[in-house]
């Protein structure tokens, strides 16, 4: 294996972990640290990476059922942008293009993870969290991975060195909710171990069969304090219905209306730790995704149950982050990213009353679809870029994908990527921080079911698909079609008429261009 740049400075971090505990030591032993001239001209840089919040769940794009003040307050300050776009329609292969720089449509096995599959990033790649190493920052990962730990040749030990996994792909500090937080295990894992663990009390971990003695969701539906419509009914934790089975580890279980603090504490520690020196923490929230359980500091502060009192509950953690950075006197010097990993979904498995108490709430605005979907609905999400003084405030209508986001802090941050890293990232960093309003010239979107679409202007393409036209009991339109759809997203911005039949010409070009990124593996030159 021949180490690239990237990796072997990861690597030295990864080997200095094993010793020393803690995000606090990374000032040591690492040559590429130790620039202070530059170090002291670089932002920090805070990712608040949303789990399923849709284009229309925040009162800056228009919500009014849901008061978001914090988030809102970003979006006043900062920019927003209104055709930004999550690489794909579900957590997995959206983060792992956020974190490498390529679609994940490119790589097998990128689809949503079970909780026991072994890390899907080669460690000998270049990554958001690795570059930014590389430039000097300390890296740190809190919240939501669901991309894998583990070798994924071996099963799994929970109870052991958990790795590779963020700590080998260059985050010097890691806190994480394993896969999601409707996945076994249901416990924290930081850096290589699982938080509050009793040696006596092992966890075993299978997605294939129930583990004897222990209660799954079909077995005591009447008991749960959460009831299922779909899925959700294997092991039951905390009285609620899990995907996969697990046993043991009680003390370690995490409680499900405690996670946003938790993550709160945890985030705004490695901001404290690292206040002295750039550092770069992906805060990877847990909210809104289900089993949607806010704290009862939420609990009934709006009228759509608990969906959108978890929306309270992620704009308040956005509040702790820029409380945090605010007191620290970081705020000026940080560069705040705010966006989602896909599209909303109301009944996603469970009985939380977000079908029949969403009233005239618009989790997706005026576009057509949801999480899972080809259709706009499933990608195009919510983006605020905040750094004050250095980001003017306003609206950007430049096209923007996540996959970008690598090759712009590469620019930022005087990195200079090779051919084989990123291959889908461009630089976008003058759009991303407002510079210009030029962005791509194309998205490309990415459903559940596999189907790619491409955005040209205001022309979209989506290709042919025979599978489903509604993902499963989520009702959520995937917007699958036998025949190519053919949009103009401005006069039809609810993709309604397809307009392929009397537009061949631009069915071509937009289908050829669509094959070309798909045939050369990369979209950097
Ligand atoms: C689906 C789950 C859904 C959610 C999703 C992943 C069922 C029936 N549905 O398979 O509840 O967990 O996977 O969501 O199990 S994501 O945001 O992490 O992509
Ligand atoms: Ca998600």
């Amino acid at each position: 294996m021949t180490l690239t740049k990237w990796t072997r400075r990861c690597f030295m971090k990864s080997a200095l972990l094993g010793t020393l505990a803690g995000p606090t030591l990374f000032a040591m032993g690492n040559e590429s640290l130790n620039s202070e001239p530059v170090r002291a001209s670089l932002p920090n840089i805070v990712l608040i990476y949303a789990d399923d919040i849709g284009y229309g769940d925040l009162g800056c794009y228009g919500a009014t059922a849901v008061k978001t003040p914090n988030a809102d307050r970003l979006a006043e300050q900062g920019l927003k942008f209104t055709n930004a776009y999550a690489s794909s329609a579900t957590c997995t292969p959206s983060r792992y293009s956020l974190l490498t720089g390529q679609y994940a449509w490119r790589k097998e096995g990128t689809d949503i993870l079970p909780g026991d599959s072994g890390l899907i990033i080669n460690t000998n790649q270049m990554t958001l969290p690795s570059m930014l190493c590389s430039a000097g920052y300390t890296a740190g990962v809190v919240g939501k991975w669901h991309l894998g730990l583990g070798d994924g040749k071996s099963e799994l030990d929970w109870n052991g060195d958990i790795k590779p996994g963020p700590l080998e792909i260059g985050f010097d500090y890691s806190f994480l909710i394993p896969a999601t937080n409707d996945r076994v295990p249901c416990v924290y894992v930081e850096n290589h171990r699982v938080v509050n663990l009793d040696p006596d009390d092992p966890i075993e971990v299978s997605y294939k069969n129930p583990i004897p003695g222990v209660p799954t969701g079909k077995t005591n539906r009447d008991r749960l304090k959460m009831d299922w419509s779909h899925g959700h009914n294997d092991s039951v934790i905390n009285g609620i219905g899990r995907i996969g089975f697990m046993s043991g580890g009680k003390s370690a279980l995490w409680d499900d209306q405690q996670i946003a603090g938790t993550l709160a504490e945890k985030s705004t520690a490695f901001i404290e730790h690292n206040k002295d020196k750039p550092f770069f923490l992906y805060f990877s929230v847990h909210d809104i995704h289900v089993p949607r359980v806010p704290h009862p500091q939420f609990a009934g502060k709006t009228d759509m149950g608990p969906r959108g009192d978890a929306i309270v509950e992620f704009d308040w953690l956005v509040g702790q982050i820029v409380s945090t950075l605010d007191r620290l006197n970081l705020t000026e010097n940080t560069l705040i990213i705010l966006s989602s990993d896909n599209g909303p979904v109301l009944d996603d498995g469970y009985k939380d009353q977000a079908v029949a108490r969403v009233g005239n709430h618009k989790p997706a605005g005026p576009l057509r679809g949801g999480k899972y979907s080809i259709f706009d609905a499933g990608t195009r999400i919510p983006l605020i870029v905040h750094w004050l003084d250095h980001v003017k405030p306003g609206i950007s209508n430049a096209f923007i994908s996540q996959v970008d986001l690598i090759a712009s802090l590469a620019h930022l941050t005087g990195q200079i990527l090779t051919s084989q890293d990123a291959a889908d990232s461009l630089d976008m960093l003058n759009t991303l921080i407002g510079k210009d309003h030029l962005g791509r010239d194309h998205i490309i979107e990415h459903s559940q079911f596999g189907t790619l679409s491409i955005r040209i202007g205001d022309w979209k393409y989506i290709e042919s698909s025979d599978k489903s036209k509604v993902a499963w009991e989520t009702g959520i339109e995937t917007g699958n079609d036998a025949v190519p759809q053919l949009y103009n997203l401005k006069d039809d911005p609810g993709e309604r008429h397809n307009l392929a039949a009397g537009h061949p010409e631009i069915v071509d070009k937009l289908k050829s261009m669509l094959e070309k990124i798909k045939q050369s593996g990369r979209t950097r030159s």
